[in-house]
């Protein structure tokens, strides 16, 4: 299919030239009823998608685009194991990590079951000698801090989650994420920590990521400056990953390793054994809840209607704006500050996935595909950039993510974050015309001209779109189906734009390149292999280790 087209598509863009100028404001005056009719409560999760610019016709205008993309066959295809990430050849399962016992899981006719529910009982177990301090160190201490070394996908799921659900910690441990080949961040996590009583998990699906290595065998090196022996490093080292030579080559006991699989893609491996600093910190009964809020959503991804189905909707919104009012962005808020890393694990799963500009048929998409995605917490943003979702040029539509339970109540702190939360969205819908801003200019003693030059700045254009997810509570079982929700949009919204949502090429070219300038540094005559610019920059680097000052500007030639 060519989406843009398509008599759907034509279909949308007609109804958005009809209904463009319409206020979300008069719509809710005109239909009392606005609100039951634009949410959506599933379990703990209630979506209030009303104020979005949209009207019942819209939705089943994006239902009927939806439809021609042949979502259902799709999603059939995902769950039942299909290759549907063609241009690596494989399956794309992680909803099968979390299915319950009993259920079959089928890649290339093989059932997987048995492996997954095998990996689980690995982790559940180590899990609990770490925990309890049956697990002892090399000088008999039991295990205080675990440092997961990974990157991407191999840290940014596992290092939101365990951020998200500190409330959950059993204590017994601390848990630390290094993951920028930058050496300050390894550096500055080791600054803390005791070589008897840490534990590195090196997190990696290929093992040979650059960073990720560079990182453990730095790790490596200062727990041995400690220790002296490598007969140690057993009790401090595991790994995670589907390369067990690589493990094995790094001095890692196969025992120690978990393993998972090619059909998991990294931004999508927080659910297999990738989880386990999770199951660590938390204990392996609350990831085992975070599986099942995760299993939770699947299931209503699978079985809902299109239009009672909450990935659907958000995925469907999401296009409205990408791709008929040209907003190329997505905000994420969460009112919550265990999820301040939140919009950095969605920024992944989202722009890794759908930042393509190919379709599945190799041609150049003429539309566009995956926004950018960002965000941080509310109410620090309301401080920071709320000026431009409020009154910049672009339309920037925003998830707001608030739960109702405070996990640390005190004084009027909840009460005045959801007042701020509820109070934003409103202000995004309302705006302000420039009646009410005249008036409150009068009353504050302004008038005459310097009301005149005042009065455009005090407006809100408003009828800026927003969504509000609102949690009953912020716990393992609700985290796990919000993550769904969001892998299952991402999903919905790669079907309709038909691209490949679970490759990633577009980070290869850097990496390539990274490896070419590296060994440069130590080259003895300047480096003439690149543009001007990189030339220039590799030769100033080349010139500071080998102790030289950066050329002078004078010395540089200038155009
Ligand atoms: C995610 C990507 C990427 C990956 C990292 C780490 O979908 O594939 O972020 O997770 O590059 O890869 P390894 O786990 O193989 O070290």
């Amino acid at each position: 299919m060519n989406l843009p087209r398509s008599a759907e598509w034509s279909a949308l863009e007609s109804h958005y030239q009809d209904t463009r100028h319409q206020a979300m404001i008069d719509l809710f005056s005109a239909d009392p009823k606005r609100h039951e009719r634009f949410s959506l409560t599933f379990g703990a999760i209630h979506l209030d998608y009303s104020k979005n610019r949209i009207t019942s016709r819209t939705m089943e205008l994006l239902m009927e685009l939806l439809r021609r993309s042949e979502i259902e066959m799709k999603r059939t295809q995902m769950f039942a194991g299909e290759r549907i990430n063609f241009t690596e050849q494989r399956a794309v399962l992680h909803t099968a990590l979390r299915r319950p016992p009993g259920y079959s899981m089928m890649v290339d006719g093989d059932d997987v079951s048995a492996e997954v529910a095998d990996v689980l009982q690995q982790m559940k177990a180590f899990c609990h000698t770490v925990i309890s301090g049956e697990w002892r160190g090399y000088t008999g201490q039991r295990i205080t801090d675990v440092v997961n070394i990974g990157i991407g996908g191999s840290d940014l799921g596992p290092y939101m989650v365990t951020e998200a659900l500190k409330p959950f910690a059993h204590g017994n441990l601390r848990a630390h994420f290094v993951s920028n080949v930058d050496g300050s961040h390894l550096a500055e996590t080791l600054k803390g920590l005791n070589p008897q009583t840490t534990l590195f998990i090196i997190a990696s699906k290929t093992f040979t990521t650059q960073e990720t290595l560079a990182n453990a065998m730095s790790a490596r090196a200062w727990f041995l400056d400690e220790t002296g022996s490598l007969a140690h490093v057993a009790k401090h080292f595991v790994a995670v990953s589907t390369n067990r030579e690589k493990v094995e080559e790094f001095g890692i006991d196969p025992a120690n390793m978990f393993r998972f699989w090619d059909w998991v893609g990294g931004r999508y491996s927080l659910w297999s054994a990738i989880g386990l600093s999770i199951a660590l910190y938390i204990g392996f009964d609350r990831f085992s809840e975070l599986l099942a809020g995760a299993h939770a959503m699947d299931e209503h991804f699978l079985n809902e209607p299109m239009e009672e189905n909450m990935p659907v909707i958000l995925a469907m919104l999401g296009i409205w704006y990408n791709n008929f009012f040209g907003s190329h962005s997505q905000a994420i808020i969460p009112y919550d500050q265990y999820l301040h890393r939140f919009p950095a694990f969605l920024q992944q799963l989202d722009m890794e996935s759908n930042g393509k500009r190919v379709d599945s048929a190799g041609r150049e998409a003429d539309y566009a595909t995956g926004p950018v995605v960002w965000g941080e917490p509310g109410t620090n943003s309301q401080h920071a950039f709320f000026q431009l979702l409020h009154q910049g040029t672009e339309i920037i539509p925003v998830d707001f993510i608030v739960s109702l339970k405070s996990q640390n109540p005190m004084g009027e702190h909840h009460d005045m974050l959801l007042a701020n939360c509820f109070a934003q969205s409103e202000a995004l819908m309302r705006g302000k015309s420039k009646a009410e801003a005249r008036e409150e200019l009068e009353a504050a003693g302004i008038s005459g001209d310097e009301l005149t030059k005042l009065l455009p700045h005090k407006l809100f254009p408003g009828n800026r779109p927003t969504n509000t997810i609102v949690l009953d509570e912020l716990t393992p079982f609700n985290l796990g189906s919000l993550i769904a929700l969001y892998e299952h949009k991402v999903f919905v919204q790669g079907v309709v734009w038909n691209i490949n949502s679970f490759d990633q090429w577009g980070v290869e070219l850097g990496k390539q390149l990274a490896k070419a300038i590296l060994p440069e540094f130590d080259s003895d005559k300047a480096v003439e292999s690149h543009d001007a610019s990189t030339n220039a920059l590799v030769n100033r680097y080349r010139q500071f280790r080998k102790g030289q000052q950066p050329p002078e500007p004078d010395q540089l030639t200038l155009f």
